[in-house]
């Protein structure tokens, strides 16, 4: 096993000497965090290249949904889905609500629109849908469900930073939509999130919560939390801004060639993007059918001896972990279409440095 390890993403970073001049601005001026220059400067450039009108920046995606659910008020039960990074769902239990999971659509596998309107009780509040690898929910089936019911929706959008639908930046529907800037992720400031709001007043709930609840130095309006980014985070993020549109096109290049490639291996379906959307690249899932020469989990294995460590995003299911299987929810047969996506998914290497022989290599190892 003589070649280097391929993992299943590399983060993007931007040319070290770039980023030197904004630390020293940093040091020189001492503001590390609390709302500073760079911070300022990243939400407005972000709301500029997002499209959107107002967001508030975290310290990651992860204390971004606790604190949207805090700013929504929400209580009860909330409908999700179990085909997600377990966040989505721990977010729920760290405000003391239930999460309902409901199953998944084969195609998109994201929250089936049907599934989720027969999942709803008295107990309902709102809704928190995943943009799974980043292809849009459907959105108008969800807030029509969401005005007859009454209901929010909080988009868990980790995965859609720069995803566009029909109608512009797909972060603008539902109440409220949290992105993560993790290291992983399409955008990342080491770890970072957002949530993106509609009006300046529920953005500003959003900064008093993010801050402690503080407005001023002797007024504090909410029990709130630490979720700030700091400065470093903001200025590396300004900088990868510059260099996002690269980022997209080298992931766009990869995933083109895996496509070509794949087309016609028996028994492997790469999961399909959404024509009425753009897309950011951000995974490569493909799902490994009955019909392919081994297992899903045989193929995992040939690929970590090959020294390509594809990851089985999401299995298990989230609803499968121990502090959600009991939930009535949770009973297998709930959730059909999850499951065997769960089963059958393998998510394939995908950066914009992956060179063109490093994808022959894995392709190689899936030809058998
Ligand atoms: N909602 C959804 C739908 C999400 O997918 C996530 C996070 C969240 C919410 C919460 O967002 P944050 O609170 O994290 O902002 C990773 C990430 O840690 C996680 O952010 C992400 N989703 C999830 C899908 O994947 P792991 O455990 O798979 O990461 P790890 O450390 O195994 O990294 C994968 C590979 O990436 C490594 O093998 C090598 C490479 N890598 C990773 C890191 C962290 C690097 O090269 N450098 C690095 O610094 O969870």
């Amino acid at each position: 096993m003589s070649d280097k390890p391929i993992y299943v993403t590399q983060p993007f970073l931007p040319p070290l000497d770039d980023f030197m001049p904004m630390l020293r601005q940093i040091w020189d001026s001492k503001v590390l965090t609390n709302g500073g220059p760079f911070h300022q400067k990243l939400e407005a450039a972000l709301c500029e290249h997002l499209g959107v009108p107002h967001i508030s920046l975290f310290t990651n995606a992860t204390i971004a949904l606790v604190t949207a659910l805090q700013a929504l008020r929400i209580t009860g039960e909330v409908i999700t889905t179990p085909y997600t990074f377990v966040a989505t769902a721990h977010s729920l239990v760290w405000n003391g609500i239930e999460p309902v999971f409901a199953d998944i659509d084969p195609e998109s596998l994201n929250l089936d629109p049907k599934k989720i309107e027969a999942a709803i009780t008295p107990k309902t509040t709102a809704i928190m849908p995943v943009h799974c690898y980043g292809r849009p929910c459907d959105t108008e089936a969800i807030q029509r469900i969401a005005d007859t019911y009454n209901l929010k929706v909080i988009y868990d959008a980790a995965h859609a930073f720069g995803v566009n639908c029909h109608c512009g930046s797909v972060l603008n529907h539902g109440d409220l939509s949290v992105l993560s800037f993790h290291a992983t992720k399409v955008f990342n400031t080491f770890e970072g999130g957002a949530i993106i709001s509609p009006d300046a007043k529920t953005k500003k709930r959003i900064d008093h919560l993010k801050n402690f609840g503080f407005v001023d130095e002797t007024v504090v309006v909410a029990p709130g939390i630490n979720g700030k980014m700091s400065e470093f985070n903001a200025a590396l993020g300004l900088l990868q801004l510059e260099h996002v549109g690269e980022a997209f096109a080298g992931r766009g290049r990869v995933d083109a060639m895996y496509r070509e490639r794949l087309a016609h291996v028996a028994g492997i379906d790469c999961v399909a993007t959404d024509p009425k959307a753009t897309s950011n690249h951000s995974y490569f899932p493909i799902l490994v059918r009955p019909g392919f020469r081994t297992s899903r989990d045989g193929l995992y294995a040939e690929l970590r001896a090959a020294n390509v460590y594809a990851r089985r995003y999401f299995y298990p299911l989230v609803s499968d972990f121990p502090m959600y299987r009991g939930l009535p929810s949770a009973a297998p047969a709930n959730l059909p279409v999850a499951r065997a996506a769960a089963d059958q998914v393998l998510c394939l290497p995908i950066f914009p440095a992956l060179t063109e022989s490093q994808i022959d290599r894995i392709v190689d190892v899936i030809r058998g």
